[in-house]
């Protein structure tokens, strides 16, 4: 049994969606971000740096940090094809999808979600948190041309596609998604409708 460890709407979707869609078997522990619970020492001791998600494997041992925890359920579950076959050209590209919206993508939103963190005092904090969702976009508009289509990579379903639907749905205005993400919009209806996917979805994303 796998214990998932996050809050809805948060970057526990992916790893949820990828247990979903894996067919494991998993329980989800709730880590409040509107109270904060994420700096509590309780869950310091799961994920020292106060982020979620964190994955407890059936061993034990804890996963953090969200591209690591879809490669490891990925690896976990071959069956399910989460990621292209081994060493592949396929593979290669997908891992560095992952790691781009992982390493380019992801601390960005930190930024838009908690400028203060980012500005000294005295600093104007919206004028950092408006620079960051451009960065976002920038970035993102990367991810829409690169995205083969309905899926990210040519060859079908991956973990690439939970992640890439995850990053539609923070951080980007609505009005600007539809101008600018035709792709990724299309990639995210893709992903919300999938059997094993489409509750999680609507528990992070819609009731959330
Ligand atoms: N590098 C981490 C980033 C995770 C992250 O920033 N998660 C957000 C929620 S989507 C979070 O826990 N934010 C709380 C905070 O920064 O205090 C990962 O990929 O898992």
């Amino acid at each position: 049994m796998y214990t998932l460890y996050g809050d809805l709407g948060s970057g526990a979707f992916s790893a949820e969606a990828a247990l979903a869609e894996a067919g494991a078997p998993y329980t989800f522990e709730m880590v409040s971000l509107e109270r904060g619970e994420q700096k509590q020492p309780a869950f310091l001791a799961i994920n020292p740096s106060g982020k979620m998600p964190a994955l407890r494997l059936a061993e034990g041992q804890i996963v953090t940090e969200s591209a690591a925890i879809l490669m490891t359920i990925a690896d976990h579950f071959p069956g399910a094809r989460l990621l292209p076959p081994l060493a592949s050209p396929a593979r290669a590209q997908a891992y560095r999808w992952l790691a781009f919206m992982a390493g380019e993508v992801y601390p960005i939103v930190e930024i838009v979600d908690y400028p203060e963190r980012f500005a000294p005092p005295g600093c104007d904090v919206e004028g950092v948190r408006r620079m960051a969702r451009d960065r976002i976009r920038e970035r993102v508009l990367i991810l829409e041309r690169m995205m083969a289509g309905e899926t990210f990579l040519p060859g079908g379903f991956s973990i690439l596609d939970i992640y890439a639907a995850m990053f539609s749905r923070w951080s980007l205005e609505p009005d600007w998604k539809l101008a600018h993400l035709p792709r990724l919009m299309a990639l995210a209806q893709a992903v919300s409708n999938r059997p094993a996917i489409a509750p999680v979805w609507q528990r992070h994303f819609v009731r959330a």
